[in-house]
């Protein structure tokens, strides 16, 4: 009888086990394809479903190149669908090449913006936008030292009154931001884009290993729904390739927290925190998360335990001899 109870029991936590399993694989799973572009890209006919192209744009059967390698071109792609996912990762696969080896630019931009199909002045799409930049800059406008090397990627969110400024490459309103060497690699590059539970994480897999490498992450920061997903690259006197091989779009599970019927629509784009310009020094090593935190003190204390373990032992074996030499 106790035997039989065991064992039900034990088919219960492997029930739940299971459970556990394929919860975590659904929730990367769910495309949302309305908002994702891959190959081959083109419909029935020349068009693209759901993507709308603007400037030196074209589409062939590998690749969406934004612009070409010649001086003064801009392009972009947007999404016709608005994004109504409160919670939303945005895979984007693309390559940057060029002749270039040490001139090249000027960049590209991952937007989740409120205004579409907008040409303008921050990596060929408007100044002054609602929403969230994801701007991964080739070339450091900046005559001045900066505190960090091109290629950099930052993330900078506007409520409509944050200009861009190039001549400090957008430093002074940037929310975070890493140096990632992105250009001229035979491999697949990726850039991820996380926006759950009011936090933004970017990602990237640039040394073709199949593994993510946080950028950074931002919490507190407001997104409203609704707006569109859209990329855009720009050339000057110094040109690239930006291509845009596939952007693929995961819907997130909501938290527990979450309510589903809560109207997102009218938030205001914000970010708690600004990164301080100017005089950023070296980066402060981020505080210690609660986990690794916790694996420091077990690890501190297994060895004052075979520390102790080691001195009790040391001394009984003092005693003994001590003991022996007396007789
Ligand atoms: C927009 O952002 C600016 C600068 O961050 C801020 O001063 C202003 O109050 C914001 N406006 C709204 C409507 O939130
Ligand atoms: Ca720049």
């Amino acid at each position: 009888m106790y035997c039989k109870m065991l064992n039900w029991a034990n088919l219960l936590v492997f029930l739940q086990f299971i459970n556990y399993i394929s919860a975590e694989w659904n929730t990367r799973d769910y495309v949302r394809r309305e908002h994702s572009l891959t190959k081959p890209y083109q419909g029935s006919g020349m068009s693209v479903p759901y993507w709308d192209f603007l400037g030196s744009t074209i589409v062939t059967s590998n690749y969406v190149r934004l612009t070409p390698d010649l001086q003064s071109k801009s392009g972009a792609i947007w999404n016709t669908v608005p994004c109504y996912t409160r919670n939303w990762e945005l895979q984007v696969q693309f390559k940057v090449h060029g002749h270039g080896k040490d001139l090249f630019g000027d960049g590209f931009a991952i937007w989740y913006v409120r205004d579409r199909m907008q040409p303008g002045e921050v990596f060929g799409s408007k100044d002054f936008f609602h929403g969230l930049a994801i701007v991964l800059d080739t070339y450091s406008n900046h005559n001045g030292a900066h505190n960090h090397q091109h290629p950099y990627i930052s993330a900078m969110i506007s409520n409509g009154s944050l200009h861009y400024d190039h001549d400090r490459d957008g430093t002074h309103t940037q929310v975070a931001g890493c140096e990632a060497k992105f250009r001229n690699y035979n491999h697949d590059t990726h850039l991820s884009i996380i926006y759950k539970d009011d936090t933004l994480v970017v990602s990237t897999d640039l040394d073709g290993k199949n593994a993510w490498k946080e950028c950074f992450k931002v919490e507190n920061v407001l997104l409203p729904t609704g707006y569109y997903f859209g990329a855009s690259a720009t050339t000057g006197d110094l040109s690239d390739i930006h291509d845009i091989i596939s952007m693929r779009m995961y819907e997130l599970d909501l938290l527990e927290s979450q309510n589903k019927d809560e109207d997102r629509s009218q938030i205001v784009p914000s970010a708690a925190s600004f990164e301080a310009p100017r005089e950023r020094t070296e980066d402060s090593k981020p505080a210690m998360s609660g986990v690794k935190t916790f694996l420091w003190m077990m690890c501190v204390a297994i060895v004052i335990i075979v520390l102790v373990v080691l001195g009790i032992m040391w001394y009984q074996k003092r005693q003994e001899t001590s003991r022996k030499r007396l007789y």
